[in-house]
């Protein structure tokens, strides 16, 4: 994983999550986006409560996470930042014709990132 706490980018998570919630906390998605980009980034762990003190709430209004900072930018909302990260840097993106294509096509770029195209039965080697 690309944590690095020099990085440019720093999201926000929390230092504690409950067992019925591991895994389902939503910077999952923001690090998605970007270990899928190959982006290097911090975390700011939050501990219980602190989401919604003053100064997260300058960055989410709401207390939650996660956040999104890089330099002067600071965003809130997963489905935002994973959009901004898919204009920001290559990889997640595909700039095909129609929305279908695009859709399948990003599929297979991800597919091909993953290694899954190799390790495929080899049934649809032609698609
Ligand atoms: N729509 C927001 C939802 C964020 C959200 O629900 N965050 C939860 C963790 S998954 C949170 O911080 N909850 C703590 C709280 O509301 O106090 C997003 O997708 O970023």
């Amino acid at each position: 994983m690309p944590i690095d706490p020099a990085a440019a980018i720093t999201i926000t998570a929390y230092d504690w999550v409950p067992d019925f919630a591991r895994g389902q906390v939503r910077d999952l998605r923001v690090r998605w986006a970007l270990e899928e980009t190959g982006q290097n980034y911090a975390v700011r762990y939050l501990s219980q409560g602190q989401q919604k003190e003053a100064a997260h709430r300058a960055l989410q209004p709401f207390g939650q996470v996660p956040t999104y900072e890089e330099g002067d930018l600071t965003l809130f909302e997963s489905g935002a930042i994973v959009w901004h990260v898919a204009e920001r840097f290559p990889g997640l993106r595909y700039d095909g014709a129609s929305g279908a294509e695009r859709v399948a096509g990003m599929a297979v770029c991800r597919a091909e990132h993953s290694g899954a195209a190799d390790h495929g039965s080899g049934a649809d080697d032609d698609f």
